[in-house]
């Protein structure tokens, strides 16, 4: 008799407590600190002070002349510098993952007449579903255990299982392999192939080559069969995201960018000058080897920059860009991130695309906005890459490819 009364009671309690967490109000990212005013140019705005007003004038005029003054100013110039490449499958398991997916290690070797640098590709091709399969090609800055072949260590900042699981291809590179992440005077990695002595002021610096790095992974996923090489997307976490939105801004074939947690340098508008986030001369003393020299003339004078991070996102355009924040991640500038997505717009609406919407509210903590074209999500917790954020760029990039047929 008594449990009669106690189930239906227990049964309530879930209820309304299921209610009161539906109803519990949305918690907000913190208003802005003090900053000083600050004034962005403008994405539409041509140089010559011409306004641009159809898709063709941003491609012919405006979009090119951001691209320069993005090589010239911020990310710097790959050189011209000949050499040749070999793409070589070194090892193929068509039954890996529990036989869920075929794996596939490539292996790309750039030469000159001096010397050669090899970098290992892996990919993984779901066996299931339909196929080509759209492709998410990650910047691995973190150590190799996170994108390991074996699938002995899993890691969620490269979660190949899941990402297989919903149809999807998942490659991954690692970013030492093109350059290693230090400040040794441009003389190893790719940099030692190619660089030309005495470096100019606009040479690349190391994310332009991890950017390059990612092109040379395109170049074999755009081969490979089993891949649908117009849908690939490159990903990357923090110099990592930085590294992706550079890679698609040079590099038309990729369908897609996402920059998570990717901050100064990346998504994050660099003329919010606050003290807790960091700075366009704070990130070139940390890191003087990722930018081109150029860069360092722009420290602590930011409102001189011929360009903004919103920029990057634009001439990304029509091709889809995703970013995401963390909300304890205030050294990225979540909101500057946020705002630097939703000021694309101007570009996207030129192809007919809304983006993140007219003046659209910041998502609150815990929730996304997949636009037209951008998508922006914030989370709870730290700087970090983690399964939850790959969920919702994979939830966007459902959306955008229309990806009815998914298993
Ligand atoms: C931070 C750095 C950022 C970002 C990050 C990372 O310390 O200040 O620009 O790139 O590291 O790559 O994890």
């Amino acid at each position: 008799m008594r449990l009669f009364i106690f189930i239906p009671c227990l049964m309530a309690l879930a209820a309304s407590l299921v209610t009161a967490a539906e109803n519990a109000p949305k918690k907000v990212f913190p208003p802005d600190p003090p900053m000083p005013e600050y004034t962005l140019p403008e994405v539409l705005k041509a140089r010559a002070g011409t306004t641009i007003t159809t898709a063709k004038e941003w491609e012919t005029a405006r979009r090119p002349e951001l691209l320069e003054l993005f090589r010239q100013h911020v990310y710097g110039r790959v050189p011209a510098t000949p050499y040749q490449t070999t793409m070589r499958v070194v090892n193929e398991n068509p039954r890996a993952m529990g036989g869920a997916a075929t794996l596939r290690e490539i292996d790309l070797t750039f030469s000159t007449a001096k010397t050669s640098l090899v970098m290992r590709l892996t990919l993984f091709v779901p066996n299931q579903g339909p196929k080509p399969a759209p492709a998410f090609l990650l910047v691995c800055n973190r150590g190799l255990t996170n994108i390991d072949p074996t699938r002995q260590q899993r890691s969620d900042f490269w979660p190949a299982e899941e990402g297989v699981a919903r149809g999807y291809a998942m490659a991954a590179f690692y970013n030492g392999d093109i350059d290693p992440d230090r400040h040794d005077g441009f003389t190893n990695g790719i940099h030692g192939l190619l660089d030309v002595s005495p470096r100019a002021p606009d040479a690349w610096g190391t994310l332009a080559a991890w950017a390059w790095g990612a092109s040379r992974c395109l170049d074999y996923l755009t081969t490979d069969k089993d891949v649908a090489g117009d849908k690939v997307a490159v990903i990357g976490h923090s110099r990592g995201g930085k590294t992706a939105l550079w890679a698609a801004a040079e590099d038309p074939r990729f369908a897609m960018a996402i920059a998570n947690d990717s901050g100064c340098g990346g998504d994050a508008l660099s003329r919010r000058i606050f003290k807790g986030r960091e700075s366009v001369s704070i990130i070139n003393k940390s890191f003087p080897h990722w930018f081109c020299e150029n860069f360092k003339a722009f420290n602590e004078r930011e409102q001189d920059l011929p360009v903004d991070q919103h920029m990057l996102l634009a001439l990304i355009a029509p091709r889809a860009v995703a970013t995401g924040s963390a909300e304890g991640d205030i050294w990225a500038d979540p909101r500057g991130q946020f705002l630097s997505a939703t000021l694309a717009r101007p570009v996207y609406q030129l192809y007919g695309k809304g983006g993140l919407g007219k003046e659209p509210a910041m998502p609150a903590i815990g929730e996304a906005l997949h636009g037209e074209g951008l998508h922006y999500h914030i989370r709870e917790g730290k700087h970090n890459l983690t399964l939850g954020d790959w969920q919702s760029y994979w939830d966007f990039a459902d959306q955008t490819w229309q990806r009815k047929n998914k298993p």
